[in-house]
């Protein structure tokens, strides 16, 4: 092999090597995560929940009753969840939203990093 292969080989080399890199950072920055919410025997779990803006949470009502995600100040709102059905949100802004159900006690917190 001639010293110029061998410079071509280890350049294409290091090039592979930086595009992987590259390509990995932009999936982990761009690629968003579905976070899941509970909602059974009235208690949202988890009731503490830490997302990114542009990750998406379900909530699920696993309860007999209907429920709501609606959040005290504005935020979102799920309007009625009905048992066995689910609402999803897709997180726009930082910021701490502390939610409850519009029928019962029930309080939950979404914190948007
Ligand atoms: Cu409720």
């Amino acid at each position: 092999m001639s010293v110029r292969t061998s410079a071509v080989a280890v350049t294409l080399c290091v090039l592979t090597v930086c595009a992987a890199a590259v390509r990995s950072d932009a999936a982990a920055a761009r690629k968003p995560v579905t976070h899941t919410v509970t909602v059974d025997a009235a208690r949202f779990s988890p009731a503490d929940l830490t997302v990114k803006v542009g990750d998406s949470v379900v909530w699920v009502n696993k309860d007999i009753l209907a429920h709501t995600a609606t959040t005290l100040k504005p935020g979102f709102d799920s309007q009625v969840i009905q048992p066995g059905k689910s609402w999803r949100y897709t997180v726009k802004k930082k910021g701490a939203f502390a939610y409850t159900c519009a029928f019962h006690p029930m309080n939950g917190i979404i914190r948007v990093k």
